[in-house]
Order: structure tokens, then C-alpha cells, then sequence
């Protein structure tokens, strides 16, 4: 190997680990700040790293499938109780607390619906530009999409599977691969979360490589519901995404040199 190109291999290794990240996507929420003390501070995360209140909702009910979580029913069991966003130079970390578990069969005849994925928007312009599946092979892949699936909400929140809201997209339809991020979908219930102590609560955790974003910079919002839709949640972060470009520009500087000097001593 070129002692040149080994030198800018290993600065560029550097580079990477030197924006090691605080938080593990393991499920666990400790790294985030947050307690199971059976008390309504549970909720509220480090401020050191989800700084801003922008950067986090909380929307914890309880009940059960009689209970309106809006637009829908389902109580504890489809509630969207949480969602943190972090964001370092180079990955975006979304945690998500809800009611419904990750084997929640998504079977619309048998009036049960499984999770959805999660939606980006930037321009927060209503159009949802990226999705980062949430369950199966796929889990963490980060995909342009094309095509949505959508609710049985309506605008006007009434049961309306047939003109659904186009605001509160569920799964990714169609869309093309464009990174690969970290995520970890919790299936063992945990309790003791907040005040309504014996509901059972799992965790969504993610890390989405910023390069996924290729093309698109700037203030997003964050979306999560599960396939009916029946209880939405999203975060508006006070947050920008950077162009792209800035972090890749070092390596491939460092490259262009190699090129340059090579072509010298050529
Ligand atoms: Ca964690
Ligand atoms: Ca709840
Ligand atoms: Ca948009």
C-alpha cells in the first residue's frame, strides 16, 4: 500500500471515531435521560442531549381499547406515547415510546394493525421524503420514498380508510434504498414508566447516518405512527441537517492531493 494513501486512510479512520456517539442502540433509554420511576419526569430526557423542548413530544395515555388516542381508538395498546430526537455530525438518533408491541399481527381484518416506519420530512412541507423501516430484514435500511401507505383517518379525523390523511403516513410502499442506519425495536414490555405505572411500553431506537440524506439539508420533521394510524406522533426539532458535503469533503481533499502528487511524480 502507498505510505500516502495509508496516511490518509488512517486520518480519515480518525475522523470517524472521533464523532463516537453517547448514545447505544440497544432498546435501553438510559443514554437518553430517561427513568422507570413511576413518576411523570420519566419522560423527560438528558437536556444535554436533546437540548431543546422542540426536539421531543410526549403524549403518554393509558386505557384500554375504548379509549380515543385521536385520531383513533386502541388505548395503551396503540398508544404513540414518545419520540426524541438527537442529531451529531454525522447521524440523526431517534428513540420512540409506545404501547404496541413489535408482534402485533397486522391483520386489518381482525381490527389489528402493525407498527409503521419511520417518516422524514424536509421542508416540512407535508411531503415525506425518507422512511426508515422499523420491523423485519430490513429494520434500519433508510429508503427514498416513492410511495406511502396511509391510515383510516381522514383530515377531519373521521374513519375514512378510502381518502386517509396524507399528513400521518404509516409504511414505506415504494421507495429506493439509500442508507443503511441502526435500529433496535424492543419486544420484552417493560413497566413503571411515568405515572400510569402498569402499562407496558416498548422502545423503537435508531441511529440514521446523516449521507442517507443525500440532496436534502435543513430543518425536517419527524413522523411515527403504526398502520391505522390511529394514534400519530412527530417532533418538529429545532434542528438543521447540514449540507451534505462538508464531512465528505476532507477525505476526498486528502484524495485529490494523493491524485495530484502521483500525477507529479509520474
Ligand atoms: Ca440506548
Ligand atoms: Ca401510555
Ligand atoms: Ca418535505
Amino acid at each position: 500500500m502507498n505510505k500516502m494513501l495509508m496516511h490518509s486512510m488512517i486520518l480519515a479512520g480518525t475522523l470517524v471515531s472521533a464523532t463516537a456517539q453517547a448514545i447505544t442502540i440497544d432498546g435501553a433509554l438510559n443514554d437518553w435521560g430517561l427513568h422507570q420511576t413511576g413518576q411523570a419526569s420519566d419522560w423527560i430526557p438528558d437536556p444535554g442531549l436533546v437540548t431543546d423542548a422542540s426536539q421531543y413530544s410526549i403524549e403518554d395515555q393509558t386505557g384500554g381499547s375504548g379509549v380515543r388516542l385521536f385520531p383513533g381508538w386502541g388505548g395503551q395498546t396503540y398508544d404513540a406515547e414518545a419520540l426524541y430526537v438527537h442529531l451529531t455530525s454525522s447521524h440523526l438518533y431517534l428513540a420512540l415510546v409506545t404501547g404496541l408491541s413489535p408482534n402485533t399481527p397486522n391483520n386489518p381484518a381482525g381490527n389489528s394493525y402493525g407498527p409503521g416506519d419511520f417518516a422524514i420530512d424536509f421542508g416540512q412541507n407535508g411531503s415525506y421524503e425518507f422512511g426508515v423501516e422499523t420491523l423485519g430484514a430490513n429494520a434500519g435500511k433508510v429508503y427514498r420514498v416513492a410511495a406511502w401507505e396511509y391510515g383510516l383517518w381522514d383530515v377531519g379525523s373521521n374513519y375514512n380508510p378510502a381518502n386517509p390523511d396524507l399528513l400521518h403516513p404509516t409504511s414505506i410502499k415504494t421507495g429506493n434504498e439509500v442508507g443503511v442506519g441502526n435500529l433496535v425495536y424492543t419486544s420484552t414490555p417493560f413497566a413503571n414508566m411515568g405515572v400510569n405505572t402498569g402499562d407496558s411500553h416498548y422502545v423503537i431506537e435508531a441511529a440514521i447516518p446523516l449521507s442517507s440524506f443525500a440532496g436534502y439539508s435543513g430543518k425536517f420533521d419527524v413522523h411515527w405512527t403504526m398502520n391505522c394510524a390511529n394514534d400519530w406522533i412527530m417532533a418538529d426539532p429545532d434542528l438543521t441537517v447540514p449540507e451534505p458535503g462538508t464531512l465528505a469533503l476532507i477525505p476526498l481533499g486528502l484524495f485529490g492531493l494523493l491524485a495530484l502528487r502521483r500525477r507529479k511524480s509520474a
